[in-house]
């Protein structure tokens, strides 16, 4: 597209990316080897090799189907070092397209239920980190996010062990986070932990109205007090008028992932991304990359994919890259010097 080096250039953030998201098929055979961990392959031939798994990842039947693979990816990842590798060369790529500042999730009892110490990760990431500070500038954030799929009294209790960590408290982890299947897991189920956060003084983030209805996006903020939604493409799909007038007026910040929304049939194709519909209202959101290494792209493929859709001007995206800015959770100082 004519606007392609402009978006390479332009100074982006990131609010949405799953690090277990990140991990290359390359990566993930080189893990399960040095690792010694058999990957599934007599009973799902997908496990073959990198090109087997990779035309596996051409489609997902939706998001079950996806976390399937998702995490059994990511059984590959056992000590500091996996953790470390696996999020530096995620920075290093984000660097490479223009990434500023990052705010990245990390599913800990996706890990801790595998017998890896929550401080191991911990550990790896905020090696990484430091570099990524020091190679390329870049500031970044980490978000813990708990499992839907699980049941609540394991989010409760991985929280409160970060917690009694001091993981919050020294700026460790930025915010917590809610994550993987959603229909069959709603808002009222997770109030608990996220009175706790909130009366804790700490950040919430949720997944929602990505397959689930408008309505979790609603309860999401009502019973969670969620001050981000993480998708959200919901309230536009269901035109849900009355969500979407509140969201404006609140200034809540949608991290919202077009491509991933296309491989997990959200939508049908990149044209039903309602972005019409969120320039049109004044929506905060940002756009993001979601599980690049399983959709098919990082951030400067879902900014181009939407270009290539919508033809927007300069200054939509100049919007769209101020919005972001402001709806990061860093300094203000950092967001004057991300303007
Ligand atoms: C996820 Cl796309 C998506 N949705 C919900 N949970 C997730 N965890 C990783 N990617
Ligand atoms: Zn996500």
């Amino acid at each position: 597209t004519p606007l392609h080096p402009f978006l390479a250039a332009l100074p982006k953030c990131e609010h949405h990316l799953h690090l277990e998201g990140t991990l290359e098929p390359e990566l993930l055979f080189e893990l399960s080897r040095k690792n010694n961990i058999t990957l599934p392959a007599s009973t799902d031939p997908a496990f073959g090799s990198v090109e087997t798994l990779l035309a596996r990842y051409k489609t997902f039947k939706n998001l079950d189907d996806f976390l399937g693979y998702y995490y059994i990816g990511m059984s590959v990842l056992l000590h500091a070092s996996d953790f470390e590798a696996l999020a530096y060369a995620y920075f290093s790529k984000a660097a490479s397209q223009r990434v500023r500042h990052a705010e990245v999730f990390f599913d800990p009892q996706a890990h801790t239920s595998r017998g890896v110490d929550l401080a191991a990760l911990v550990e790896g990431f905020k090696k990484a980190q430091a570099r990524a500070r020091a190679d390329f500038g870049m500031s970044t954030e980490l978000i813990m996010c708990l499992l839907r799929h699980l049941p609540p009294p394991s989010a409760m209790e991985t929280f409160s062990q970060a917690r009694e960590a001091g993981y919050f408290a020294d700026g460790t982890l930025a915010a917590i986070g809610m994550d993987s299947s959603e229909l069959p897991f709603p808002p009222p189920m997770w109030k608990d932990l996220y009175d706790a956060a909130g009366s804790g003084g700490i950040r919430r983030t949720v997944h929602a109205g990505e397959e689930g209805p408008a309505s979790y996006m609603t309860q999401a903020l009502d019973l969670l007090d969620a001050q981000r939604i993480d998708h959200g493409i919901r309230a536009f799909l269901d035109e849900d008028d009355k969500l979407i007038a509140r969201l404006v007026r609140q200034k809540t910040l949608l991290t919202m992932c077009p491509l991933s929304n296309v491989k997990l049939n959200v939508i049908p194709s990149i044209a039903d991304f309602p972005l019409k519909k969120l320039l049109d209202a004044g929506v905060t959101f940002s756009i993001n990359s979601d599980d690049p290494a399983y959709f098919e792209g990082y951030i400067l493929e879902n900014y181009c994919a939407l270009q290539e859709a919508f033809q927007l001007s300069v200054r939509d995206w100049e919007s769209i890259a101020k919005g972001a800015v402001m709806g990061s959770w860093c300094s203000e100082s950092r967001k004057e010097e991300l303007l």
